[in-house]
């Protein structure tokens, strides 16, 4: 795709009377950035396992062609999921701009319900921001409307539908929009690299293809933009590169973004930049439903860092949730009885879930192991929303491939240490600074903590 905008000079008078042509992706790879070969100049971003839509100048204005429809997006490799998107995607393509740009948006529906776009924060006039029947009428199946406004400020958007939301969020229709600044300004550094992707979750049961639209918590995939680790490209940069990531949050809950290795600061929302004197340091950033972050942070620390949800449900795949936790509870022996009414069934748990991924489990087609991703070490255990920021000094400047495995270091892995263990010294004190028993002769208890069952809809 990169590079493929097409020319205000390559297209025709009468052509430029046309809707342009709509350019649609099949890959969920990462492509390049797609650098701008008319309009201002600005540096790219790069979408993660996803592409930005070409343009065409039209007497000065830039004019791009969404078109809403079905998709099959490949979530994982083996693993593809049927979801609306624009242009053969979901998340659909970035859409990138320079402030004091006009553009022209032309919305095909091809969808089998009325649909229509909304520009989320963007300043524009009211009849342009996309609210099906409070500022235009749905576009109807077959029908393109046209948006056209400047893009005013600066900043980290996205778009999605305001139609039928529910369900047409719920199927994958997003996508990223960035508005690069015209001129340098204080509040927006120049970066090496740019990278940018929303969260969203599914419900896709094990063995089906189409989400569950009126799933409201219960969500069991949870991706950067529809993918899941470990289909999840990873973030390859220069060390000593400043590094800016926009994450944008079109899920049903929050999702606090953590980054190992590096501290970060919020520079912006998309509200736009945030002031110098407002930013502190994190390592991890709640992103809200609805709400775009974006951080930047110098990456100095060779290595493989991981970038993920800190929600310890969000970094799992597909499974049945309906689950006792089984650690610690020996079922020996009990295995065998079971198995001579069900052959193949397995117990699994007593060590904890990483058990799951040691298993070669029959699992249905078309859905992935609940947690998964090869490392250099092993199983990396973690699915959904995880993926990893490598940082390599040989990293070439504009090379976004991927370097492979980091080599650490002699000395520098945490390994296995040989030395005997020491008795570790108990407290003998029989008591601290708590209040005395009421009924001291009373039996004492031990509580065993077991997850409820039925299911995890308050997560
Ligand atoms: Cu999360």
């Amino acid at each position: 795709m990169a590079g493929s905008a097409v020319a205000a000079g390559a297209v025709s008078r009468v052509a430029l009377a046309a809707l342009p042509e709509p350019v649609s992706q099949t890959s969920a790879a990462t492509m390049a950035p797609l650098q701008p070969d008319s309009g201002r100049p600005y540096h790219p971003v790069v979408t993660l396992n996803g592409w930005t839509l070409p343009w065409r100048m039209n007497r000065g204005v830039k004019e791009f062609h969404l078109v809403a429809e079905p998709v099959v997006r490949e979530m994982a490799p083996g693993f593809k999921a049927h979801l609306w998107g624009y242009n053969g995607q979901s998340p659909g393509p970035t859409i990138e701009v320079v402030e004091g740009d006009r553009v022209r948006l032309f919305v095909t529906n091809r969808l089998p319900e009325a649909t229509a776009v909304h520009w989320h924060g963007q300043r524009l006039p009211n009849g342009m921001d996309g609210v099906t029947g409070l500022t235009q009428p749905g576009i109807a199946p077959g029908k393109t409307f046209v948006y056209e406004f400047v893009a005013r400020r600066p900043g980290t958007f996205m778009y999605h539908p305001h139609a039928d939301e529910m369900v047409q969020m719920a199927m994958g229709m997003m996508g990223f929009w960035v508005t690069h600044p015209k001129a340098p300004t204080p509040l927006i550094e120049r970066v090496d690299r740019d990278f940018c992707f929303l969260l969203s979750s599914y419900d896709i049961e094990p063995g089906s293809y189409t989400p569950k639209i009126a799933t409201m918590t219960d969500f069991n995939l949870w991706t950067f933009n529809s993918r899941i680790f470990p289909g999840i490209d990873s973030l390859n940069v220069r060390r000593g590169d400043r590094v800016r990531i926009r994450i944008g949050n079109l899920s049903m809950t929050n999702h606090p973004i953590h980054l190992h290795g590096h501290e970060f600061s919020v520079t912006g929302t998309d509200g736009g930049p945030v002031p110098r004197g407002a930013r502190w340091p994190e390592v991890t950033t709640d992103v809200a439903v609805g709400q775009m972050r974006q951080i930047e942070f110098i990456a100095d620390a060779e290595g493989d860092w991981a970038l993920h949800c800190h929600k310890s449900h969000h970094t799992m795949n597909a499974m049945g949730h309906n689950v006792p936790t089984l650690i610690g509870v020996d079922h020996s022996g009990l295995a065998k009885k079971i198995n001579n009414l069900i052959p193949d069934y397995m117990v699994m748990g007593e060590r904890g879930m990483a058990d799951m991924t040691e298993m070669e489990m029959p699992i249905p087609d078309n859905t992935v192991p609940m947690m998964t991703g090869e490392g250099p070490f092993g199983s990396v255990e973690m699915g959904g929303m995880f993926t990893v920021l490598k940082v390599r000094a040989g990293q070439k400047p504009g090379d976004y491939g991927d370097p492979g495995w980091f080599k650490h270091p002699a000395g520098t892995v945490a390994r296995e240490s040989v030395a005997a263990l020491a008795e570790p010294s108990r407290s003998t004190s029989g008591g601290g600074q708590a209040m005395p028993r009421r009924d001291p002769s009373a039996a004492s208890a031990e509580v065993r903590v077991r997850k409820p069952a039925g299911g995890h809809g308050t997560h």
